[in-house]
């Protein structure tokens, strides 16, 4: 792996900011606009994905996004249709957290062919959806539970057994548009006890609560529907970093 891998930056980047775009979301008209403000932003990173989105419609945005800036392009994929090969990396995800087998192996195994011969970079993630207030669309299309807050040490367990199985990451998901964030505690908690880089995203709509996390222990932060919300919510944010 070149040491300008997509993998190397996000470890060595600490406090890395990503925007999240969820292809579903997006209007076409919008996407210069979107992308001059990220541009001009402190992120470091953009994923591209969602739970929900049809044929083709991930690969003609990243394809433009391509064409507007230099920004790293990961696919953060709710399936195996969002994979392009426009982008520079992908994270493999499995859901750990659940039980359901469709997200924990099926659908890597219905994707590794394509991936075989691709020159995307893959970042192999352990994905763990966490309680947050009310039901997400992970929940919903994953057809798996949350991991529960009354139970910090399965949540750290499950990280760990991520990395003990070689996933490069570890990503604790509270769900687009959650009603609360992951909790800094079990932040913590959870990077006390893995070596690999910890992304935490889902429910972060301030930049309080983006530097509380980061201040708990998450070297990626990642924000979706604030941004969607407000497209000058970095602005704010460039003293910060
Ligand atoms: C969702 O973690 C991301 O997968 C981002 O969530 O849209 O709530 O920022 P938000």
């Amino acid at each position: 792996m070149p040491c300008h891998s997509i993998y190397e930056q996000l470890r060595g980047n600490k406090k890395a900011l990503v925007i999240l775009l969820d292809p579903d979301k997006i209007e076409v008209g919008q996407i210069s606009n979107l992308v001059s403000k990220i541009n001009e932003s402190v992120a470091k990173f953009i994923f591209v994905g969602g739970s929900t989105v049809e044929n083709s419609v991930t690969q003609q945005l990243i394809e433009r996004l391509k064409s507007l800036t230099t920004i790293p392009i990961i696919i953060f994929p709710g399936d195996v249709n969002q994979i392009s090969e426009a982008a520079d990396a992908m994270l493999f995800l499995s859901l750990i957290s659940g039980r359901n087998p469709e997200y924990l192996i099926s659908k890597q195994v219905k994707a590794a062919n394509k991936l075989k011969t691709s020159k995307l970079e893959i970042i192999p993630t352990a994905y763990l959806l966490i309680e947050s207030g009310k039901q997400t669309a992970v929940e919903r299309v994953s057809e798996t539970k949350p991991m529960s807050l009354n139970d910090v040490d399965k949540i750290v367990d499950t990280a760990l057994a991520g990395q003990l199985l070689g996933m490069k990451l570890v990503y604790l998901e509270a769900g687009s548009g959650a009603l609360n964030p992951v909790p800094n505690t079990l932040i913590s908690r959870v990077k006390n006890a893995i070596d690999i880089p910890l992304i935490v995203g889902g429910g972060i709509r301030s930049s309080e609560q983006l530097n509380a996390s980061f201040n708990a222990g998450a070297d990626v932060v990642v924000i979706g529907t604030a941004f969607e919300n407000d497209i000058n919510f970095f602005n704010a944010l460039k003293s910060n970093f």
